[in-house]
């Protein structure tokens, strides 16, 4: 591609010295506490956002003062685990040097917000301490590698769990930025130490995911990603997985180029070398072949779709030097956590606490944080994200389950995660405000009380215990992933949403928009509307989602499987 075809941010990759850009200047910079332009996407790559207090804007505008910047960090933690001395290292960091918030994300992550210039450096120190970095949690790059979060999913677990980290590892950036950086590691004299033979100089065209899915449970979301991986178990032995490609959920209103896109699974492949050097080669395909003009039609998926899947297949097959063979059967049953206690096949024991949004804080409601601050200091439990944004306390010793189980009663964590209705703990919403420079409406601070609404319409139907999967987005870059739940709310402007409905209760079925900018007014209308002919007209044991298709309400999306 000619250089005056590549997008902005292609350039500033490849002008980057390595990811280090001006960061260093930037940081020293006294004057404001934002960082230069180019600097804004290089440190991306090395796991931060600039943002500002959106709620502050005006304010700070009438003052004549400059926007309040800070930085939120994304932690790498592939399959979502933390030790409990991490755990506490995170909340004390947390306190230290940020809002105090530590917000569970749906990639199975912690993200802290508020982080100012100045505190950067010592809190990616203090994570280092912790054996915690935020290497390629965000930018043109792989990014936090998922895994089904609960070992009690299969008797092989641990060995599908750490295929996550092999993942991550293998497609880590081989720069030293970070470490000189914010480590004060010694600068290379000889760059070509650091050459990088899967990102190049230009990195990847666009950001790109990869998650493990344990059938029958597809708590990942699998589909939803650049590329999905399905465990294939036979006998409990690990057989191999099947591949899926080119998932991926972002729109942008009012661009018909754009779409939301299920992975397409391509094949089988064994397990080991075999599976890592197929990923790898995807990466290269896509680094090859990704469009390096146009961001918004820059994704993996946009790519296969392009080609397609056979061209697709064939690329992978020459570049890895032997056949997928074809894809094997597998089902899903289900997509949610496994909230209170469960035992595994070990005998170990896990408790999955619902976590509202994501959100760990002490609030009204529920100390959660101080909760989670003393289970973590017994030493008897590890910390397992989810990623429906909960947090799993695990692998906790038959003899030690009665003092977590004490700890999580005087906390009333056992009661908060009991108590909470059936579709609260089936929600999901994303940050947007007022961190996200992207919301256009309101989403993890919103969804809380439109729920309080629906919960009484729920009731006057009966159907209180009916799992419906509802999740909502600020915009619709989809981070809650509400394209592919039974109701989905997609901000178009402050206070308005469009409505999807029609997703399944596997994430093999894309919702479709049903109706368009509604207010909170409309929304309560239409779920009135749409619950009471459910009630009524849905057949035994029908979702709500499998309900709508069947109806036609919307046109049907399923996945290529
Ligand atoms: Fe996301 C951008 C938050 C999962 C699609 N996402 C953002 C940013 C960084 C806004 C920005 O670019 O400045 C948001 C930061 C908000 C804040 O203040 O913290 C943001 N995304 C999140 C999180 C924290 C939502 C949450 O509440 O949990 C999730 C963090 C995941 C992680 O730990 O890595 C998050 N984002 C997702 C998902 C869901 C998933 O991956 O399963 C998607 C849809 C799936 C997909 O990628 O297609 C998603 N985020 C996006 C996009 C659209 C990408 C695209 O293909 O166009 C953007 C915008 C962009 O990249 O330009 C985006
Ligand atoms: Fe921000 Fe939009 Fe993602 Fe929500 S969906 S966090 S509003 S980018």
């Amino acid at each position: 591609m000619s250089e005056k075809n590549l997008s902005p941010i292609e350039k500033i990759k490849l002008e980057s010295d390595g990811l280090r850009g001006t960061i260093v200047q930037s940081l020293h910079n006294e004057v404001t506490g934002a960082i230069s332009e180019d600097d804004q996407a290089v440190i991306k790559f090395h796991g931060m956002y600039q943002q500002d207090d959106r709620d502050r804007r005006d304010e700070r505008a009438e003052k004549k003062l400059e926007r309040l910047y800070s930085f939120m960090i994304r932690l790498r933690l592939p399959g979502g685990f933390l030790t409990p001395q991490q755990w506490v290292a995170t909340h004390n960091i947390a306190g230290e040097n940020t809002t105090g918030v530590i917000k569970i994300t749906t990639r199975q992550t912690l993200q802290l917000h508020g982080l100012f210039k100045s505190k950067i450096k010592p809190t990616i120190q203090a994570f280092n301490q912790a054996n915690l970095d935020s290497i390629a949690t965000c930018g043109d790059i792989n990014r936090n590698v998922l895994c089904s979060s609960h070992p009690k999913q299969s008797e092989i677990h641990q060995e599908i769990f750490e295929y996550a980290d092999k993942i991550s590892e293998l497609l880590m950036p081989k720069t030293r930025a970070y470490y000189e950086i914010w480590l004060d590691e010694e600068k290379l004299l000889d760059k070509k130490q650091e050459e990088d033979p899967l990102y190049k100089d230009g990195y990847l065209p666009r950001k790109f995911k990869i998650a493990i899915v344990i059938p029958p449970n597809n708590d990942v979301d699998v589909l939803a990603n650049d590329i999905g991986l399905i465990a294939i178990i036979e006998n409990n032995k690990l057989k191999g997985f099947n591949i899926a490609i080119g998932g991926g959920l972002s729109t942008t209103h009012g661009n018909l180029d754009t779409y939301a896109r299920l992975a397409s699974v391509i094949g089988f492949v064994e397990p080991g070398e075999k599976t890592l050097k197929s990923i790898y080669e995807i990466l290269t395909i896509q680094r090859d072949y990704g469009n390096r003009s146009d961001r918004k039609l820059a994704r993996l998926k946009y790519t296969v779709d392009k080609f397609g899947t056979d061209w697709f297949r064939k690329e992978l097959e020459r570049r890895i030097g032997f056949n997928l063979e074809d894809a094997k059967p597998f089902t899903f049953s289900d997509r949610k956590d496994y909230y209170g206690w469960e035992q595994n096949h070990e005998g170990l024991w896990y408790y999955t606490v619902f976590v509202e949004n994501g959100r760990i804080l002490d609030d009204e409601k529920v100390a959660l944080k101080s909760a989670l601050l003393e289970v973590a200091k017994t030493g008897k439990a590890n910390f397992r994200f989810t990623c429906n944004q909960n947090v799993i306390l695990s692998d906790i010793k038959k003899e030690d389950k009665k003092l977590i189980n004490e700890i999580l009663e005087k906390f009333r964590i056992i009661e908060h995660t009991d108590g909470t209705s059936v579709i609260r703990k089936n929600s999901m919403a994303c940050v947007a405000f007022n961190t996200c420079p992207l919301a256009l409406a309101e989403a993890q601070r919103y969804l809380p009380s439109l729920i309080s609404k629906i919960e009484p319409i729920l009731e006057k139907y009966q159907l209180s215990d009916e799992d419906i999967i509802i999740r909502m987005t600020g915009c619709p870059n989809g981070c809650g992933r509400s394209y592919v739940a039974e109701i989905g709310f997609v901000g178009t402007s402050y206070g308005k949403y469009n409505m999807h409905i029609g997703g399944d209760h596997y994430g093999l079925r894309l919702n479709k928009i049903y109706k368009e900018s509604l207010d909170e007014e409309a929304i309560l209308h239409e779920i009135d509307d749409l619950l009471g002919h459910f009630k009524k007209q849905r057949k035994k044991k029908e979702s709500f989602g499998d309900f709508v298709v069947r109806k036609q309400l919307i046109n049907e999306t399923v996945a290529e499987i």
